[in-house]
C-alpha cells in the first residue's frame, strides 16, 4: 500500500497536523495520534469508497443496534488490517521507540459489560471481513463503564474517563444530528377521515453521531460504528449565569448530556431505571430515524424496505427499536397500522442473551407512559392486535399462556415479549440455551410461532484471539499447514495430522511456557506477586457473578490450602489460581467474592510453609486487552457456571482457540465444545441440565443436607467463619448464608464434589507433558468452526437474507 520512505515521510507530515512537532520532542502520547490520524487516512479513503459502493448497490445492509459494544483498543488492530503492523513496527523501531508503548497510549473504551458487548464487536469485526455492508448503533458513553480498582480487597468503582483526551478514531458529524423526544402528550387531529397524532410539549435531545470506522481484514472494506451522545438544543441560561446561579444555568444541560455518561452495569441489581429507559430509547430513536433517513435519500421505497434492510437488536435493551419503526414509518411518512407492522416484522430481529429472569428487561407502565407518551400508545396497540389474533388464531390458547404472551402484564411492559411479536426471528446464542428457550422459558411463544425459532452459536474473531494475542502458536500454525486457515479457520482441522508428533507438541509447550512468562511478567509489575511459569495457569476471568460460580472455584482453592498446609509433601503439582472480572456495582454477593477472593490470595501467597505450591492471583480492571494477555496463557479454562444459566459463554472459545483445557460444566457453548474435541480433551463436571431442572421442579435440593453430611465441604465452609481466614465482624458471613441459608441457588455444594475430583483429573492430566500438549493442539484444531465469520455467515443466510460472498474453499 505504502512504501518505507512514503511511510517516514507521511508520518512525519502527520506529526506536525497533530502535534506540531517533530519526532524528537514529541512525546508518546503525540506519536500515538500521529500514528493514528495517519492510519485513519489509509482507511479514511477505503471508508469512502466502501460507503459509495454501498449506497450505489441494492445489496441489503445490516444495522446491529446494541447498547454495547467491546470493540478494544484500535490501533493494533487497523495496523494489522491494512497489512502495515510490519512496517510500522520497523519504522519505530529504526527510531529506537516500541510500537508496543504506542500501542499502550491508546484508552481502551469500556463500552460494554461483558460477552454481549464483545460479541457486539466480534459480528461489526465479521461483517466487515466478509465484505457485508453492516453497521453498529450503539451510544457513546463519555465514562463507559467503570475502572474497576482493589483497595483492602474490595472492588472500588472508579469513573472512566477515556475520553479526557481525544479520540483519534472518531468521526463527531454534528450536521447530521437528530432529535429525540421525551415526555409531552399526544394530540388526535382529524385529517380527512383519518386521526394522525401529533406530539407536543415534548423535550428535545440532539443525538449526536460519532463515526468509528471498522476495518475488515484486508479487504478495502470499512463499514461504520456510529455512536450516539446526547446533547442539548438549550444553551447556558445566561440569565441564571449572570445572577451568580452557576448550578441552574447547567442544569438543563447536564440533565441531556447524562443519557450518555456510563453505561449501566448488568442493572438486574442496580438503581437507575428511568435514565436507562432513556438511553435505550435514546438508542432506537436516533438509529431508526437516521436508518429511514438514508432509506429515502437512497432511493428505497419504505414499503419494500425489508428488500434492502435488516435490524438486529441485540437483546431485549434495543426492542423499542420495534415501536419506534413504526412510529416513524406511520406519524412521519404516513403508512397505515397493517404495512408499518408488515414492514416492521419482516425487518427486525431479535437474539437473546439470557435466561435469568431479572435480566429480562421489564419496564413499569406508568413511567414508560410518562417518558414515551406515543411509543407507549404503539405498544399498546401492538398487544391489542397480537392478542385479539391469538385469541382467534386456530391454535388453542390457555388463559395462563395468555398472561404469559402479553406484552403488557401488572402494569409491566415485558421487552422479550415486544422483541418476539414484532420480529421475525428469534434466536438463542449456543445449542442448549435456544432448546431452553423452546422447550421452557419461552415456550408459551415456540408454541405460537415456532418458525421464528432458531439457534445461532456465538462465535470469537480468530483474528484477534489467534493471529493477533498469540503470534507465536499463529506462526507455528503457519509453518505446519499454510496460511489457509486465517480466512478460513476451519482449516485449523488439519493440526490433527501433528497430534503425534513430538517435536511439534514441545512447540506448542513451550510456545505456552513464553505466553505464561510474559503474563507472570504482568502479574509482578502490576501485583508484585512471584507467580512460577511452570505451574499450571488455572484462569477464570469474566464478569463475577454467582451463576458464574467463581464462589466454587475460591472455595476449592481454600479446601485445597488446608490439604496443603494439613500435608506440604502432598503430590500436587504447583498451580497458580488467576481471577478476573468487574461486579456489578450494586451486587453486593459479587464483591464480596471479590473480596474473598483476595483474601485467600493473601494468606496462600504469603504462606512459606506450602512451599509455593499455590498462587493466588485477582488481576484488576478485566478488559480486552488484559484478556488478550490472560487467555494465551492459560492452561486450564474454568467455565464453571451452574448448568442452564449461562447462555453460551465466548471465553470458553478464545481459550480452546489458545490452547487450554476446558474445566467445565456442560453448560451453554461449553457443550459444543466438548462435541468437537471429544471428552478425551476437555474435562466435565457438575449437574446436568435435567439435573438441575428436576432441582427447581421438585424444589428437593438440600445444601444444609450436603453440609451437614460431607465433611470437607463442611470443613471448607466452616471456614468462612471461624477465623481461619482472619476474617473481622463476620465479613464472610453472607457469602456463608447464600449457602446455608438461602438455599444455594447456583448448586455450588451439590457440585463441590464433583468439581473437586474433576481439579484432582487436571493435575494426573498435566503430568503426562506430551499427551497435555496433544489435548492442547486438538483444542486448537477444533476451535475453527467457534469463528465469528462463521456465525455471520448463518445470521446472514438464515436471518437476514444477506448474501454472503461465496467462500473459495
Ligand atoms: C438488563 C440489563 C443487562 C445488561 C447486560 C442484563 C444483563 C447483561 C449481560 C451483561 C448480558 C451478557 O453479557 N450476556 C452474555 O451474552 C453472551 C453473548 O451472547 C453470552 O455468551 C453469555 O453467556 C451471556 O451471559
Amino acid at each position: 500500500m505504502t512504501t518505507k520512505e512514503a511511510f517516514a515521510q507521511e508520518y512525519e507530515k502527520s506529526l506536525y497536523a497533530i502535534a506540531g512537532k517533530g519526532f524528537e520532542e514529541s512525546d508518546i502520547k503525540e506519536k500515538y495520534y500521529a500514528l493514528g490520524n495517519l492510519i485513519k487516512s489509509y482507511s479514511g479513503e477505503l471508508w469512502h469508497k466502501t460507503r459509495k459502493k454501498q449506497n450505489a448497490s441494492s445489496e441489503k445492509s445490516v444495522y446491529y443496534f446494541s447498547m454495547e459494544f467491546l470493540t478494544g483498543k484500535f490501533m493494533k488492530k487497523n495496523l494489522e488490517y491494512l497489512g502495515l503492523f510490519d512496517l510500522a513496527e520497523e519504522f519505530f523501531e529504526s527510531k529506537g521507540v516500541c510500537l508496543g508503548d504506542l500501542f499502550d497510549a491508546e484508552e481502551e473504551p469500556g463500552l460494554g459489560n461483558g460477552g454481549l458487548g464483545r460479541l457486539a464487536a466480534a459480528f461489526l469485526d465479521s461483517l466487515s471481513s466478509l465484505g457485508m455492508p453492516g453497521h453498529g448503533y450503539g451510544i457513546r458513553y463519555e465514562k463507559g463503564l467503570f475502572r474497576q480498582g482493589i483497595k483492602n480487597g474490595y472492588q472500588e468503582e472508579i469513573p472512566d474517563n477515556w475520553l479526557v483526551d481525544r479520540n483519534i478514531w472518531e468521526h463527531k458529524r454534528y450536521s447530521e444530528k437528530l432529535e429525540v423526544r421525551f415526555g409531552g402528550r399526544i394530540d388526535y387531529i382529524l385529517k380527512g377521515d383519518k386521526y394522525t397524532f401529533k406530539h407536543a410539549d415534548y423535550n428535545v435531545v440532539y443525538a449526536i453521531p460519532y463515526d468509528t470506522p471498522v476495518l475488515g481484514y484486508k479487504n478495502q472494506n470499512v463499514n461504520n460504528l456510529r455512536l450516539w451522545g446526547a446533547e442539548s438544543p438549550e444553551d447556558l441560561d445566561l440569565k441564571e449565569f449572570s445572577k451568580g446561579n452557576l448550578c441552574g444555568a447547567f442544569n438543563k444541560i447536564d440533565e441531556t448530556k447524562s443519557i450518555s455518561q456510563v453505561l449501566y452495569p448488568d442493572d438486574s441489581y442496580y438503581e437507575g431505571k428511568k435514565l436507562r429507559l432513556k438511553q435505550e430509547y435514546f438508542l432506537v430513536s436516533a438509529g431508526i430515524q437516521d436508518v429511514v433517513r438514508n432509506a429515502v435519500k437512497n432511493g428505497i421505497d419504505l414499503k419494500s424496505m425489508d428488500e434492502y434492510i435488516a435490524i438486529h437488536i441485540n437483546d431485549t435493551h434495543p426492542a423499542m427499536a420495534i415501536p419506534e419503526l413504526m412510529r416513524v414509518l406511520m406519524d412521519e411518512h404516513g403508512l397505515e397500522w397493517e404495512d408499518a407492522w408488515e414492514i416492521t416484522v419482516k425487518t427486525c430481529a431479535f437474539t437473546n442473551h439470557t435466561l435469568l429472569q431479572e435480566a429480562m428487561e421489564k419496564w413499569d407502565v406508568n413511567l414508560f407512559r410518562e417518558l414515551l407518551p406515543r411509543v407507549w400508545q404503539i405498544v399498546e396497540e401492538i398487544n391489542n392486535r397480537f392478542l385479539n389474533k391469538i385469541r382467534n388464531g386456530e391454535k388453542a390458547v390457555s388463559l395462563t399462556d395468555i398472561e404469559k404472551l402479553s406484552i403488557i402484564s401488572h402494569n409491566t411492559i415485558h421487552m422479550v415479549n415486544l422483541a418476539i411479536v414484532g420480529s421475525h426471528s428469534i434466536n438463542g446464542v449456543a445449542k442448549l440455551h435456544s432448546d431452553l428457550l423452546k422447550d421452557r422459558e419461552l415456550n408459551h411463544f415456540y408454541r405460537i410461532f415456532p418458525e421464528k425459532f432458531n439457534n445461532k452459536t456465538n462465535g470469537i474473531i480468530h483474528r484477534h484471539w489467534l493471529l493477533s494475542a498469540n503470534k507465536g502458536l499463529a506462526d507455528l500454525i503457519r509453518d505446519l499447514i499454510g496460511t489457509g486457515f486465517e480466512r478460513n479457520p476451519i482449516e485449523l482441522k488439519k493440526l490433527l495430522e501433528f497430534t503425534e508428533d513430538s517435536q511439534v507438541l514441545n512447540k506448542v509447550e513451550s510456545i505456552k511456557h513464553n505466553n505464561k512468562i510474559r503474563l507472570a511478567k504482568y502479574i509482578f509489575d502490576t501485583k508484585g506477586i512471584k507467580v512460577n511459569p511452570y505451574s499450571i495457569f488455572d484462569i477464570h476471568a469474566k464478569r463475577i457473578h454467582e451463576y458464574k460460580r467463581q464462589f466454587l472455584n475460591i472455595l476449592h482453592v481454600i479446601y485445597l490450602y488446608d490439604l496443603l498446609k494439613n500435608n506440604p509433601n502432598l503430590d500436587i503439582l504447583p498451580r497458580t489460581f488467576i481471577f478476573a472480572g468487574k461486579a456489578a456495582p450494586g451486587y453486593y454477593l459479587a464483591k464480596e467474592i471479590i473480596k474473598l477472593i483476595n483474601r485467600v490470595a493473601d494468606i496462600v501467597n504469603n504462606d512459606l510453609t506450602i512451599k509455593d505450591k499455590l498462587k493466588v492471583v485477582f488481576l484488576e480492571n478485566y478488559n480486552v486487552s488484559l484478556a488478550s494477555l490472560m487467555i494465551p496463557a492459560a492452561n486450564v479454562s474454568e467455565q464453571i457456571s451452574t448448568t442452564t444459566k449461562e447462555a453460551s459463554g465466548t471465553s470458553n472459545m478464545k481459550y480452546m482457540m489458545n490452547g487450554a483445557i476446558t474445566l467445565a460444566t456442560l453448560d451453554g457453548a461449553n457443550i459444543e465444545i466438548r462435541d468437537e474435541v471429544g471428552d478425551d480433551n476437555i474435562v466435565i463436571f457438575g449437574l446436568n441440565d435435567y439435573e438441575v431442572n428436576a432441582y427447581y421442579r421438585d424444589r428437593n435440593y438440600d445444601p444444609v443436607k450436603i453440609y451437614t453430611e460431607n465433611k470437607r465441604i463442611k470443613n471448607t465452609v466452616d471456614k468462612l467463619l471461624n477465623g481461619y481466614l482472619g476474617d473481622a465482624f463476620g465479613e464472610f458471613q453472607p457469602l456463608y448464608d447464600s449457602l446455608i441459608k438461602h438455599g444455594d441457588q447456583f448448586f455450588v455444594l451439590g457440585d463441590f464434589d464433583s468439581y473437586a475430583t474433576a481439579q484432582k483429573r487436571i493435575n494426573t492430566l498435566y503430568k503426562d507433558s506430551q499427551n497435555w500438549s496433544k489435548m492442547s493442539l486438538v483444542n486448537t484444531a477444533g476451535s475453527g468452526v467457534f469463528s465469528s465469520d462463521y456465525t455471520i455467515e448463518r445470521y446472514a443466510k438464515e436471518i437476514w437474507g444477506v448474501g454472503a460472498p461465496e467462500r473459495k474453499d
